[in-house]
């Protein structure tokens, strides 16, 4: 990839597309190419189509997609399998028609069976089934990683799928309704703290073990793969460590400095017991995380009370 190759990167608002924008304008790419929604609709074909025939970006990179924490997967399964599958099928079409020389597609940890083992290898995908709670994401997302995978196999397309973990960071959703839990957490502890309330609220039962990668790391790792990995084969981005949701709850009040109690609401569900995955592959490519998760909260919690 090099410097001023065009490269179209779809969903540049959210968590992660904000991240890599920022990643790939201090790196010194010049010709980023983005659309608000309201100037392109990625789940219209049509659009999609006009929009690659004009611009034929060389390099496309799919950040776009309908994403949300375990309430909003588990409530909302139509919207998160038809969204996700219309965006990911209308750009990886377009991408190859148009002439992109590579794509990167991001999928999630969610691909892997429940009870994968940990951590969990890239190859552990389609082993078992899936987690209930987000299953219609995590099967858009296998869609997407398929046909990637297909386009590279009939006809030798660079389009690459990247496994990030759970991630978080400046721009992540804090809505406490559709949020993932790091968001929803820092949130439930400062709106706590400021209210002099005594408890906090978790839900689940607080023993779920996930692992938690700053938006800006997984950038890195992306750019960093765009320029260093040629394969059709997935490839995980983490951390190597995880938490679990009591150890994380416990963390954040400390860094908010709510000194109340942890409540449990055993009517929200757990989801998937453990979720870390093996990033053993990448890091043999010579990529590694750079913040921790301390400091990745801290960061996050300035960037959320500066919003405020
Ligand atoms: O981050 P999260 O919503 O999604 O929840 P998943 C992780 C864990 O945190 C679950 C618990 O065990 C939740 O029960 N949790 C505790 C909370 N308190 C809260 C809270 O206030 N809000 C939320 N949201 N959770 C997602 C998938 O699974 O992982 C997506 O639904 C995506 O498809 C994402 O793949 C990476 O880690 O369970």
């Amino acid at each position: 990839m090099d410097q001023d190759d065009s490269i179209f990167l779809a969903g540049h608002r959210g968590l992660v597309g904000s991240a890599i924008l920022r990643k790939l304008q201090s790196d010194g790419f010049t010709r980023v190419l983005t659309r608000p929604r309201t100037e392109l609709d990625l789940t219209n074909s049509r659009a999609v189509d006009q929009f690659f025939a004009q611009e034929k970006p060389a390099i496309v990179v799919l950040a776009a997609a309908k994403v949300g924490g375990i309430k909003a997967n588990n409530e909302l399964p139509v919207e998160f399998l038809l969204a996700n599958l219309q965006i990911q099928n209308n750009l990886i079409r377009a991408a190859y028609e148009q002439g992109a020389r590579k794509l990167l597609f991001l999928g999630s940890s969610c691909i892997y069976p429940k009870f994968a083992p940990q951590p969990i290898p890239e190859s552990a995908l389609l082993g078992g089934p899936l987690e209930p709670t987000n299953e219609a994401y995590a099967v858009a997302k296998i869609a997407g990683i398929k046909l990637c995978q297909a386009y590279a196999h009939e006809y030798g397309a660079n389009f690459i799928s990247v496994m990030p973990t759970n991630l978080y960071g400046p721009n992540d959703n804090f809505d406490l309704a559709t949020s993932h839990v790091l968001a929803a957490l820092l949130r439930k502890a400062h709106d706590a703290k400021e209210a002099g309330a005594r408890a906090l609220v978790v839900w689940g039962s607080g023993t779920p073990r996930r692992e938690f990668l700053h938006v800006d790391d997984l950038a890195a790792a992306c750019v960093f793969l765009l320029q260093n990995y040629d394969s059709p084969e997935i490839i995980n981005v983490g951390t190597g460590k995880d938490v679990s949701i009591r150890e994380l709850a416990e963390l954040i009040s400390e860094i908010v400095g709510f000194e109340g109690e942890l409540s449990w609401d055993a009517s929200q569900p757990d989801g998937t017991p453990r979720k870390l995955l093996d990033i053993s592959k990448i890091e043999s490519l010579g990529w590694r995380p750079q913040i921790s998760l301390r400091e990745g909260i801290v960061r996050t919690y300035d960037w959320f009370r500066a919003g405020k």
